[in-house]
């Protein structure tokens, strides 16, 4: 599967990048190419700087909002990221449409922080645009959820990743949430250290978009999952799962299938990675509620059994008995097993409940203060009705 990705804001921006890093990886390891081409949108120059992979013309690092901004950024007010990305939208139009191989993309994948203002003002409003003028494509939003600390330290927070939710809740053919402290959880060094955080998140799409680009015979499954697979399953609220398990590099010719307890350890090891990716899933959600359901067996081809791939769809069909179950093997190198899994359409996600209630209420609050300070203020001017003007 091939994607159009656009980064927007800084967050957005930097796991475009991975992404960018990821299509490198896959033309000099593999020989394809998964990406037709990643961008970046941002109101701050200094941001755009910053990226490492993605192409530095500007039309690959496309800076919007330049007269409103002037280039700093729009602090953390997203009404305004989505004013200024409204106004640039044509920017982003044509860059994509230079875009060499933009033809061959199967889909957009837009990415933004809910929490900022750029990204979380922009994305709804630039995938809207892209919907209307590519009506032929689905477009894919990724929402990274802020940490914990910032919910708690800073009012907007809140407020920004809500009103961003809803926004791209109904424009987007799927919204795939990502939460930051699920991967400070996983290691708490991770907290200051955001670029391995992005390269997380972006992992688990390696194998997902590469597996129905190969060409190479030795490295195409018995079940194939192609663009057609992810673009069936992608609808609505998603998460993702990542999950690997080491396996021995060297192993001793003829002995190996035929013992039933090294058939087992397979399973097992399969299992694992699988308990692992349901375990770590991008966001706390009850997989019962999803719709639909992929997976992806990545491993060296004699480690994937039919009984292998047969009990990964049983744990499937246990944790999420309504859904409808796509799934794909993906022959790969020695040394690892790992399965990507994506849960969407999911009926409920208490996350964005939470987020929706606590911004009424602070909607609310804030018409009370604002209430008061005006209260107030008109005090002030009363007591100086009677103080002659100098103008
Ligand atoms: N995973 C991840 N989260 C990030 C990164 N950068 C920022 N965030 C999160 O994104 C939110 C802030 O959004 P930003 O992308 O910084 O904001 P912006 O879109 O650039 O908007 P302004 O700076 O206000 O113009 C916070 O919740 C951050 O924790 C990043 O590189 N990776
Ligand atoms: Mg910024």
């Amino acid at each position: 599967m091939k994607l159009v990705v656009i980064g927007i804001g800084q967050c957005g921006g930097r796991i475009a990048d991975e992404f960018a890093r990821l299509n490198r990886r896959a033309r000099s390891h593999r020989g394809i190419e998964i990406v037709t081409g990643v961008f970046a949108v941002n109101t701050d120059a200094a941001d755009l700087s910053g990226l490492q992979t993605i192409k530095s013309d500007y039309q690959h690092r496309i800076l919007i909002g330049g007269r409103k901004t002037g280039g700093h950024g729009v602090g953390k007010i997203n009404e305004l990221g989505a004013e200024v990305t409204k106004e640039d939208v044509d920017k982003v139009t044509d860059a994509i449409r230079s875009a060499h191989h933009f033809y061959e993309s199967d889909a957009f994948l837009l990415i933004a922080g809910g929490a900022g203002g750029t990204g979380s003002g922009g994305i709804g409003v630039l995938t809207q645009y892209i919907k209307d003028r590519y009506v032929d494509k689905p477009v894919y939003n990724l929402v990274v959820l802020p940490f914990e600390h910032e919910e708690m330290t800073e009012e907007r927070t809140v407020y920004n990743t809500a009103t961003c939710l809803k926004a791209v809740s109904s424009v987007a053919d799927a919204v795939i949430l990502v939460d930051n402290q699920r991967y400070v959880r996983k290691d708490s060094s991770l907290k200051s250290n955001i670029a391995k955080i992005n390269a997380l998140i972006a992992e688990p799409f390696y194998n997902l978009l590469c597996a129905g680009e190969e060409k190479k015979g030795k490295y195409i499954g018995a079940r194939i999952l192609d663009a057609g697979d992810i673009i069936q399953t992608l609808v609505g609220w998603t998460v993702i799962g990542y999950g690997k398990s080491p396996l021995p590099l060297i192993r001793l010719p003829f002995v190996q299938t035929r013992n039933f307890r090294k058939k087992s350890t397979e399973t097992h090891k399969g299992i694992q990675a699988m308990d692992e990716a349901l375990s770590e899933l991008s966001l706390v959600c009850n997989p019962a509620d999803a719709g639909r359901v992929l997976y992806l067996l990545s491993a060296p081809a004699r480690e994937m059994s039919m009984d292998l791939v047969k009990e990964l769809g049983n744990c499937i069909r246990d944790i999420a008995p309504e859904a409808v179950i796509r799934n794909g093997d993906y022959p790969r190198e020695r040394g690892v097993l790992d399965v990507a899994v994506i849960l969407s359409e999911l009926s409920d996600v208490e996350r964005v409940r939470k987020y929706y209630n606590e911004s009424a209420a602070f909607i609310r609050e804030v018409a009370k203060k604002q209430e008061h300070a005006e209260t107030k203020l008109r005090g002030i001017e009363e007591a100086a009705k009677d103080i002659p003007s100098l103008l």
